[in-house]
Parts: C-alpha cells; sequence; structure tokens
C-alpha cells in the first residue's frame, strides 16, 4: 500500500482548499468562544470569527507566540473542559519554560493517523517491527510515536533511552526494521553497532530521525553506518508533537498534510516568501481540538518548496529545518546556526558528527567561539603535525562557511555526550554586557 488517505494524500488544490476554509472556520469560531486569551487578542486587533472569508483573511488574525503558552501556563491555551482532556503532554524546554499541551481522545486519534500516514509514506507497514528509542516521559515523541506505529499496525517496542549495547541486542534478536530516535542518538547506534560488529546482525531498513536538526551529511552517514534510509521527522509538541512534516521517499523536502494544517512561510515582515526562500515556519491547526492553535509562529527556519512531488503527493512542502531562529547566536555580530556548524564537520573525514560550540568573552569583551571536535577512532595519531593539519583544515572551512575565525578543540573519539534525547550543541559562557 501506498498511501494511507489516498484521497486526501492526491487531492487537488481547489478541493483541499474548500476543506482548510470549512476547517479553518470552525477552529476560528472555537478558539474564539472558548479560549479567553484567544477572544482579547482578536479583539485587540479588532477581528471577529465572521471575518474570516476567504482562506486568505488568516492574514488578517494575530499570530501565536510561543510566550504566549508561558503566559497562559499551564491549561490557558486549551480550548475544551479539561473533563474533555485525556492526556498531557509537555515540550522538552529546550528554550525556556516547557509549553502544556492537551490532548482530547479526538486529538489522540487523529494524531495516530497522520503518523501512521507518514509512516506508509516511508514505505512501513504493520509488517513492521519498529522500535521507539525515545524517552517515554511527557516528551510527545515517547507515547505520541507508539501510538502511531500501533495505529499503523506494525508492531512496537518501546524501548526507551539508554543501555545503547542492549537496544542493539534487543534490536537483533526481534528482528527490528524500523527505527524512531534523534539523528544524534541514531549516530551512537550506528558508532556502538560498528563497534560490536552487529550491522551484519540487523534486519534494520528504515530510520525515522528527528526531534533536533540535522544535516544531509549526517543523513548519509548514518544511512552508511547502519545500511539504511534514514528519514526527516519534524515536529513540535504545540502542534501534537512528531509527525507534523515528514519526508517521502523522495528524500528531498518534507511534506506537511493541509488538511491539518494550514501553512505559512514567513519573511521578517511577516509576509509570505516565495518559493525556495527562506522564513519562519507559522502554522494554524485544523483539525485539533484540545489545543487549537492560530497562526503560531514555530520559531523554526526553513524554505518553501514546490508542492507537486515526484512521489504522486500534493501536499504544501518544505525543505529540512535550518535551524531554530532562537538557536542562532551571534558571535561578534555575525549570525550563526549550529547546524552550518555540523554541515562543515561532517565533510571532513578526520572527525565525527559530533560537536559543541563553546562562547567566551575575551579579555577586551570581543566574542570567541571556540568548536569543540572529535576525532574519528582511526585518525588518533601522535603525529602533532599531523593533528595540526586536521584542526587547520577544520578551522578554515568553518571559516570559509561562517566567515568568523573560531578556535578548534580537537577532542578524543567519545569524549563529547551521546544522549537520548536532543544534543546540547551551544555551551554559551560570556558574561552578560
Ligand atoms: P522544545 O522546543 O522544547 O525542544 P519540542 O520537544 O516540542 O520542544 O520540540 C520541537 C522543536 O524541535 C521544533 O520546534 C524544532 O525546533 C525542533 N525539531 C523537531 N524536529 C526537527 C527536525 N526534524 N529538524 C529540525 N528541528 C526539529
Ligand atoms: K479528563
Ligand atoms: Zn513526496
Amino acid at each position: 500500500m501506498k498511501y494511507w488517505d489516498p484521497k486526501i494524500e492526491t487531492m487537488n488544490r481547489k478541493e483541499m482548499q474548500a476543506l482548510q476554509f470549512k476547517r479553518l472556520k470552525k477552529s476560528v469560531k472555537t478558539v474564539y468562544r472558548n479560549v479567553p486569551f484567544y477572544k482579547r487578542k482578536f479583539d485587540e486587533v479588532g477581528v471577529k470569527p465572521e471575518d474570516i472569508r476567504s482562506l486568505s483573511d488568516v492574514s488578517k488574525l494575530p499570530h501565536t507566540l510561543k510566550t504566549d503558552f508561558t503566559d497562559n501556563y499551564p491549561f490557558g491555551m486549551f480550548s475544551v473542559p479539561m473533563d474533555d482532556i485525556i492526556r498531557i503532554h509537555s515540550s522538552s524546554g529546550t528554550t525556556g519554560k516547557p509549553k502544556v499541551v492537551g490532548y482530547t481522545k479526538g486529538d489522540i486519534e487523529t494524531w495516530g493517523n497522520l503518523l501512521a500516514r507518514n509512516f506508509t509514506m516511508v514505505g512501513l507497514s504493520r509488517k513492521d517491527i519498529f522500535q521507539n528509542s525515545v524517552n517515554y516521559g511527557l516528551f510527545t515523541g515517547g507515547l505520541g510515536i507508539h501510538n502511531g506505529i500501533e495505529t499503523l499496525g506494525a508492531t512496537a517496542i518501546p524501548a526507551g533511552t539508554g543501555n545503547t549495547l542492549r537496544q542493539l541486542e534487543m534490536m537483533v534478536d526481534f528482528g527490528v526494521t524500523a527505527l524512531h530516535c534523534t539523528p544524534s542518538y541514531a549516530l551512537y547506534l550506528a558508532e556502538t553497532a560498528v563497534d560490536n560488529n552487529l550491522v551484519g546482525k540487523l534486519k534494520l531498513k528504515t530510520g525515522c530521525l528527528g526531534a533536533e536538526p540535522w544535516s544531509e551529511n549526517m543523513r548519509k552517514t548514518i544511512e552508511d553506518m547502519l545500511e539504511i534510509k534514514a528519514y526527516d521527522s519534524y515536529g513540535l509538541s504545540e502542534m501534537f508533537g512528531p509527525g507534523i512534516a515528514f519526508e517521502c521517499p523522495c528524500q528531498d523536502g518534507m511534506h506537511i498534510w493541509d488538511d491539518h494544517f494550514l501553512v505559512e512561510v514567513l519573511d521578517k515582515n511577516g509576509d509570505q516568501v516565495s518559493v525556495g526562500e527562506k522564513g519562519e515556519l507559522v502554522l494554524t491547526s485544523l483539525t485539533k481540538e484540545g489545543l487549537i492553535n492560530i497562526r503560531y509562529r514555530t520559531g523554526d527556519i526553513t524554505r518553501l518548496l514546490e508542492p507537486e512531488c515526484e512521489c504522486g503527493r500534493c501536499s504544501t512542502r518544505v525543505s529540512r529545518m535550518i535551524g531554530r531562529a532562537d538557536d542562532m547566536i551571534i558571535v561578534r555580530g555575525i549570525n550563526v546556526f549550529p547546524t552550518q556548524v555540523q554541515d562543515v564537520i561532517s565533510k571532513i573525514p578526520e572527525v565525527t558528527n559530533q560537536f559543541q560550540i563553546v562562547l567566551t568573552r575575551n579579555a577586551k569583551n570581543l566574542d570567541e567561539m571556540t568548536v569543540q571536535v572529535e576525532l574519528e577512532k582511526d585518525a588518533f595519531t601522535d603525529d602533532l603535525i599531523k593533528l595540526e593539519k586536521i584542526q587547520q583544515r577544520v578551522i578554515n572551512e568553518l571559516m570559509n562557511v561562517l566567515s568568523i575565525r573560531t578556535g578548534v578543540d580537537l577532542l578524543e573519539f567519545g569524549s563529547i555526550e551521546r544522549t537520548g534525547g536532543k544534543a546540547k550543541r551551544v555551551i554559551d559562557n560570556r558574561a552578560p554586557l
């Protein structure tokens, strides 16, 4: 089976827009009636639900921000009474206070189907044995993905994180064919599998990797080491969790399902970018019940792509996430995304894909940026001249891409902590000016 929802996945633009409009009106009406926060915001700009007379009228509506979640912590953004909320999750808190989200029975079902649609898109079915190697607490990637696997009808293995060798043994013993985890953890699993000669014993064919930014080169490394296909999976707690945008077998950008989300990619002035351009992903939920989001600014930076895809699906498409606006660091006035550093080092064979950026301020109050990278095991040597050469190469290539001079520390293989969660890439030790 190629499609989970053939009718929706290949629906023509006009029909889809009619469906979106119907759902948008309903969502807007509901938040205006049920959520005091939205009523206040709409009233402030003088817009009423009746003013939404076409899909493009969405631009009349105010944006919702991450801070609106913290200001209305914990349940103030919910659009139904607590009686109807059957589950709570929260964001990982990578940036700031966690955002609390709630789901109705219908939401859990919708989310499960959304994930099953994405899993089907990458060729998974009820025949697969699917290991979920992320934390099963409040993080949406645990129970969320689990529900998706069960909705698809594949066999779910709730492995959680930690004990990596044991996880690999389980994968061998159970004949695991599909894996969900963060790309950084997939890389660690791959390293451990290679070290223990387990790759040949694995039946793994598909990795659904997400929850943090990763690069094309990192994908190639993971695919080569584990002999699998690895697909980018994007999501955020505020919009259900994982499954919001997902790669198809073309591995060239992600599909976002228009029947569930109204997608905008906005430039700095708040205008929709044209195809190929970069902007912030802004989403309006169309089918959510417990927590409806109107023009939510995700903070994630992406590029808008042509909707036509070789796989035959007609949804809106975006590129992999370039980074998040609040991940961007400013070093001596220059904007740096950790993903740029990842891109650079992943092309240098002597160092691993693991890295950390350490920011300090020197005696003259200028920013200093040091990138700590790890030597690959087989690149290790006592020859200082060889090491210096590697170091210089990393410095030069970072300089080419970032346009600033960075320090580079070469660390021994394994020095940078591998976690099952999101990797911590930036350590900012700069004292406030
Ligand atoms: P937090 O913002 O606290 O990390 P979540 O756990 O809800 O909260 O994570 C959602 C965020 O994770 C997204 O907004 C995005 O920045 C990042 N993210 C998720 N999936 C991907 C992906 N495939 N590529 C890049 N970033 C991702
Ligand atoms: K309840
Ligand atoms: Zn496609």
